[in-house]
């Protein structure tokens, strides 16, 4: 592999050491030059459509900690806005979509939009594209299930029972909201890659919550085919997987999704997905996000502990879910300087 990006060399199957590091939801409202950049902005759908302050925020936690790679500022549930469906992100609630409960629901999507409304955030990647250094451009989509979870429940969930029980209860409507999902997001992450996108993520982030027959038809097979299809479209570009609370359904996620790594959330066990996981397939993850806001004593432990299990096998530092609002910054740099040191 020529690149020295070393994040795009551990994607590759190599066992680079010290490992990449970079932090989900790295952009975001625990540091206080994004909280700048998100008041000036308005609401948060004008800051992901804004190239100018989306790339600043993309690469405030690249030139604060050095981290190896800029994850574009954007949002699963952009996907759903960009299909048609309505979206508002209430201030301090989270995302708020019109619910999708019947056929009609379904029928009133228009991919045809689609195209138009991701272009914003193209030029965002390439903005970002130009100032990344060394530092990989990670894109990203919800994963067909996860978004699912939102565009039928309306927005965030306990238990998405709604959702649970649309596909189990009509699995062919359940299936056909699915279906353009996952057509939407080969066109979303490849309108990414064409932009600059140097890696493709699948956050499934609610994935765990389904029976294992459930898990393999709406998890690992859709995974499957978009993955294929951007094997077929743009073949340099590896593909992480985040099939969240998959417990062990992550060794046969990692044999059939067709991804080139897979995230680890903070309840895996890491010497144990790496029995369960081919060796030339990267591991990430997979810190508890509340050890960075405690810091001290128990993050380098837990940080020693990672390290420790995951050496010698291809492997990207990262947390197990998304960094938190409260997190001390400093304790972000701490960390980052112990994984460098390892
Ligand atoms: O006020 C704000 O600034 C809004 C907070 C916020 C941010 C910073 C939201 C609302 N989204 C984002 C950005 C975001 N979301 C990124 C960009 C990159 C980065 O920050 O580094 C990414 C990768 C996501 C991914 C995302 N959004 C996921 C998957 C990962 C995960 O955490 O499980 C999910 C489930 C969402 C939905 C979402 N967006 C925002 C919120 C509060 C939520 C969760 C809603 C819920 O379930 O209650």
């Amino acid at each position: 592999m020529a690149t020295t990006k070393r994040l795009l060399r551990v994607l590759a199957g190599e066992a680079s050491w010290p490992p990449p590091i970079w932090l989900m939801r790295q952009a975001g409202r625990f540091l206080p030059e994004y909280r700048a950049v998100r008041a000036k902005a308005g609401d948060f759908m004008s800051l992901v459509t804004n190239p100018e302050m989306a790339a600043e925020v993309t690469l405030q936690p690249v030139r604060r900690f050095g981290m190896d790679a800029a994850i574009i500022f954007s949002d699963i549930l952009v996907l759903p806005w960009a299909l048609g469906q309505g979206l508002k992100f209430e201030a301090g609630e989270g995302p708020v979509l019109p619910p999708i409960r019947d056929r009609a629901g379904i029928e009133a999507l228009d991919p045809t939009q689609l195209a138009g409304r991701v272009a914003p955030i193209q030029e965002s990647l390439r903005r970002v594209k130009c100032e990344v250094g060394d530092a990989a451009l990670i894109g990203f989509a919800g994963a067909p299930f996860t978004v699912a979870c939102y565009m039928v429940e309306g927005g965030g969930s306990k238990d998405f029972s709604a959702t649970r029980a649309m596909a189990h209860g009509d699995p062919a409507m359940f299936g056909a909201l699915l279906h353009i999902i996952e057509a939407a997001t080969v066109e979303f992450l490849s309108a990414q890659i064409e932009a600059g996108a140097e890696v493709a993520m699948l956050f499934d982030s609610w994935a765990g919550i389904l029976s294992p027959r459930l898990f393999q038809r709406h998890v690992t097979e859709p995974t499957g085919r978009i993955a294929a299809a951007l094997r077929a479209r743009h073949p340099e570009i590896p593909v992480i997987g985040f099939p969240r609370l998959a417990g062990t359904m992550i060794g046969d996620y990692a044999r059939k999704a067709g991804v080139q790594a897979v995230a680890m959330d903070t309840a895996a066990d890491p010497r144990v997905v790496r029995t369960l996981v081919p060796d030339h397939l990267a591991l990430q993850g997979n810190l508890d996000p509340l050890a960075v806001v405690a810091g001290g004593q128990t993050m380098r432990e837990e940080t020693a502990g990672l390290l420790d299990a995951m050496r010698g096998r291809p492997f990207v530092f990262n947390l197990g879910h998304g960094i938190v609002p409260q997190t001390p910054p400093g304790h972000v740099a701490e960390l980052v300087a112990q994984v460098r040191a390892a």
